[in-house]
């Protein structure tokens, strides 16, 4: 416990930010630039969020690199190159170290230190926020840029501690990376984070034994170098794809609306949602969330070419996913993650047929067998877009606490700001389109809307500016509604919080049209459902 600080150590501030990813590192900027005092805070030794933990094998993003950069500015833009059409970890972090140097933004953070309390104060209208190094600062406005997938799922399996091998958590990778050369290492989940990472491990390791619960849907990213003659092409194109993002339109091509595809013309689409190289040739086609036609099509067109690449035809259908629609649990991108099961080193256990008992001092026991490790790779998920929230003790009005508001769930208004939590905001929180959208140009619009609220509360000389609760109410029967009408609710996903043990389930992103549309009539027409006061 640290001692209370003294008045004089308590350090006042315009702005806190938490969080030194995308979201904390283009707020902190935006304020500066704007004359406005800032302090950010990050558990990290540096930059880059998400990107910063995640340095397990072959993590990469899963959206095109030169859609997954900012936008806000030509000369950060001219200043990058992607080397790849989905960038690697270590690039993304670069790029993240980049943008921290080239604006000066260290200096603004506080690193390896972690935000412990946020706490409104009626009386002076401002949050006083404390660090776990007993830092104390007295803000007037706090915004959580805290990410989507930032709290790593830790092993809870019965035994874990026991195990005398070396165990690693892909959200908490070391940094100077695993051997894993003439190694047994045992994978435990097959989400992203493992089908991403494991073809990398089976190349090096001895033996990999794979434990799926569920089976999941991956497409091949078909990822290759960016020639000069992309990069250009993109580049010319790029007023036109900023100015389709700034008029709230998705700045890739989408089907035309309500056309609904009939079988032939649906064949095409298909094969090109295997064919075109990760997540986004998705989104072309029309219905695949909301016609079960048109998602079992999809669905039956990958499982096909697991069967196809998958040379045992029993392997084969225990890694075919037929649990959930496709795309209901986010589609995972990969290179060789089925053909690597054709590996002789690369064993799957089912956990359906035979689940885990326990971990122990030598490996995984599930009821089948024993299987002997060296190394276990927990690739577990994480607690989605509310645990880095939900993780702060975050009290607003009447000292209430985040924690018993969203007991049954996250409540907000458009994903960026909670009734009864006057200024403060999250930066693609839950109720927003966050993690089924772009995160980039999603960070990017809730920061700039972010900014602009906070730069209105300033010229109408405001002191407050919060959510009505019935703007709240209204908004979170909407995400509902909209998430209701589509087939995501069908798979126990994180979207849901169902990989959580206990988390309420409740549909988190928005899957909406016009998010940014709206939230711009929002705040043009005066910033319709937040209550201002002096
Ligand atoms: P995910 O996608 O949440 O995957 C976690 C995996 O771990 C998934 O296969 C889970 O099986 C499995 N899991 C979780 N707990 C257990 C236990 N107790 N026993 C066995 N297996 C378990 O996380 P990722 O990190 O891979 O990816 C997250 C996002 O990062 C991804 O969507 C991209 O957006 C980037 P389940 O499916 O729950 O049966």
């Amino acid at each position: 416990m640290t001692s209370a600080p003294s008045t004089d150590a308590i350090r006042t501030v315009d702005a806190v930010v938490v969080g030194a990813g995308f979201a904390g590192l283009y707020m902190v900027h935006k304020l500066r630039e704007a004359g406005f005092t800032v302090q950010g805070v990050d558990a990290a030794k540096d930059v880059g969020g998400t990107w910063y933990w995640n340095r397990y094998p072959g993590a990469r993003c899963d959206i095109p690199s030169l859609l997954y950069s900012y936008t806000w500015s030509d000369e950060l833009r001219d200043s990058w190159r992607w080397s790849e059409k989905y960038a690697t970890q270590p690039e993304i972090l670069a790029y993240a170290e980049h943008v921290a140097d080239r604006y000066d933004l260290r200096p603004a953070f506080l690193f390896e230190t972690k935000v412990v309390s946020a706490v409104f104060n009626e009386e002076t209208g401002r949050w006083r926020v404390e660090t776990d190094k007993g830092q104390v600062f007295d803000a007037r406005f706090c915004i959580m840029g805290t990410g989507c997938l930032s709290v790593p799922r830790v092993p809870d399996l019965p035994g874990a501690a026991s195990f005398k091998g070396k165990a690693y958590v892909t959200g908490q990778w070391p940094h100077d990376g695993v051997d894993f050369k003439g190694k047994r290492v045992a994978i435990i989940g097959t989400g992203s984070s493992a089908i991403q990472s494991m073809p990398l491990i089976a190349a090096d390791a001895a033996q990999v034994t794979v434990f799926q619960r569920t089976p999941n849907f991956s497409l091949p990213a078909l990822n290759t170098p960016l020639t000069d003659e992309e990069v250009a092409a993109f580049n010319e194109a790029f007023p036109i794809y900023k100015s389709l993002l700034d008029s709230g339109e998705p700045g890739i091509p989408l089907p035309p609306k309500g056309w609904v595809p009939s079988d032939e013309e649906l064949a095409p689409l298909v094969e090109q949602l295997w064919n075109g190289g990760g997540l986004i040739s998705a989104a072309m086609i029309p219905e695949l969330m909301r016609s079960e036609r048109i998602n079992d099509a999809a669905a039956d067109f990958v499982r096909a070419r697991i069967r196809e690449i998958v040379k045992d035809p029993v392997l084969a259908a225990r890694l075919t996913p037929t649990s959930f629609p496709i795309a209901a649990k986010r589609a995972c991108v990969d290179t060789d993650y089925f053909a690597t099961y054709n590996r002789d080193n690369v064993t799957l256990v089912d956990l359906r047929e035979t689940p885990i008992e326990a971990i122990t001092e030598t490996g995984v026991r599930t009821s089948g067998a024993e299987y002997p490790a060296d190394i276990i790779v927990y690739a577990l998920g994480f607690d989605a877009m509310t645990g880095a929230l939900l993780n702060i003790d975050i009290r607003g009005r009447d000292g209430v606490a985040l924690r018993d508001v969203w007991s049954e769930g996250p409540k907000t208004y458009l994903g960026v700001a909670i009734a009864g939590f006057p200024n403060l905001f999250t930066v693609t929180g839950p109720g927003s389109p966050s993690v089924l959208s772009n995160m980039l140009n999603s960070i990017e619009q809730h920061v700039d809307w972010i900014f602009d609220a906070i730069q209105h509360v300033q010229k109408t000389q405001s002191a407050l500016i919060e959510a009505t609760p019935q703007a709240q109410d209204d908004w979170v029967a909407h995400v509902n509604e909209e998430a209701d009408q589509t087939l995501y609710p069908r798979a126990a996903s994180w979207y849901v919080g169902a990989n959580v043990p206990g988390k309420p389930r409740v549909f988190m992103p928005y899957v909406g049209e016009g998010y940014k549309k709206r939230c711009d009539q929002i705040a043009a027409d005066g910033y319709v459902g937040f209550a201002l006061s002096r």
